[in-house]
């Protein structure tokens, strides 16, 4: 399969460190994505796809070893300064036109997200979290999971692969993903308060949009929450386009939150409009009620 960008790369960072290669960063004695069509492989995709289908979700607890996580943690330890701040009250339902409904429905709910972005441009070039990502085994493997006939990186220089940074007083409130696909992250660091991923599996359809049940994830009252234990080091595959997530509020931490965001397209060369990338560096801090009318 044709990538983008390189692999292996044993090339120095900017700042004399050199780049793990990604064969020694991800535990291949637990998940041995090198070996595609090994049964140990096989079974642990049949094992991801089944997961996904039951839950939205497929957590790979320790999938990157010890020594690499201080690395990749140290790497992004040094770019969360560089992160994009942006604070803003935003729909849940960023892809829809919400006008037009009562002020307690939940298409009419707003919620905050204030937190950080690293983007691709601020990445020293050639470090170990872009090997990571630019790595053959693991984009194969996602496709598999992920069931697709082709799985590119994208091309972006911004948006294909990024650091989500929450420090103390960020939040990422309750919301869907545009995408109806997986979103893929690397949670390197956790927060000492809060900081929690949570989420309600296959709350929504495009047939059936569960609003009463909405209504009560937002009231704290639904049994469908769910808060999965996530410890740094964990790879996740997610789909939030149906299931309603969030970012709890982090509480006081001497650390910030750092989850690696890695980005994919069915079709090569993907590059997100100059717009899009314009919207995280100088994000806007009014309300985003979603699509125009
Ligand atoms: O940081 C996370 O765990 C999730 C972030 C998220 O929901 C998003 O980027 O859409
Ligand atoms: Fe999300």
């Amino acid at each position: 399969m044709p990538s983008i960008g390189p692999s292996n790369i044993t090339d120095k960072l900017d700042d004399e460190v050199i780049a793990m290669d990604p064969s020694q960063i991800v535990d291949l004695d637990h998940y041995p994505i090198d070996q595609p069509d090994g049964p140990a492989c096989q079974s642990l995709i049949a094992s991801c796809r089944r997961d996904i289908e039951k839950q939205a979700l497929c957590m790979l607890p320790e999938f990157v070893r010890p020594d690499a996580l201080e690395v990749l943690q140290t790497e992004a330890q040094a770019l969360a300064p560089k992160a994009c701040r942006m604070d803003n009250l935003r729909t849940p339902y960023g892809w829809m036109c919400n006008a037009g409904f009562k002020p307690d429905h939940p298409r009419s709910q707003l919620f905050r997200n204030r937190s950080g972005l690293v983007l691709g441009g601020e990445f020293p070039s050639h470090g170990s979290i872009e090997a990571l990502y630019y790595w053959n085994p693991l984009t194969e493997f996602l496709r598999q999971v992920i069931g697709v006939d082709t799985l590119y990186n994208t091309a972006c220089p911004h948006l294909s692969f990024n650091i989500g940074v929450e420090g103390e007083g960020d939040q990422f409130g309750w919301h869907f993903d545009t995408n109806d696909g997986c979103a893929v992250s690397l949670l390197l660091q956790q927060a000492d308060e809060g900081g929690h991923f949570e989420y309600t599996p296959f709350i929504r359809s495009d047939d059936d949009e569960n609003y009463a049940e909405i209504s009560r994830v937002f009231a704290g009252e639904s049994e469908l929450v769910r808060q999965p234990v996530m410890a740094p080091g964990t790879f996740t595959l997610f789909r939030g386009h149906r299931s309603l997530h969030r970012v709890t509020p982090v509480g006081h931490t001497t650390r910030d939150r750092l989850i690696v965001l890695f980005g994919y397209d069915q079709n090569p060369g993907m590059v997100y409009p100059e717009s899009t990338v314009n919207d995280f560096r100088n994000p806007s801090s009014d309300p985003y009620y979603g699509r125009p009318a």
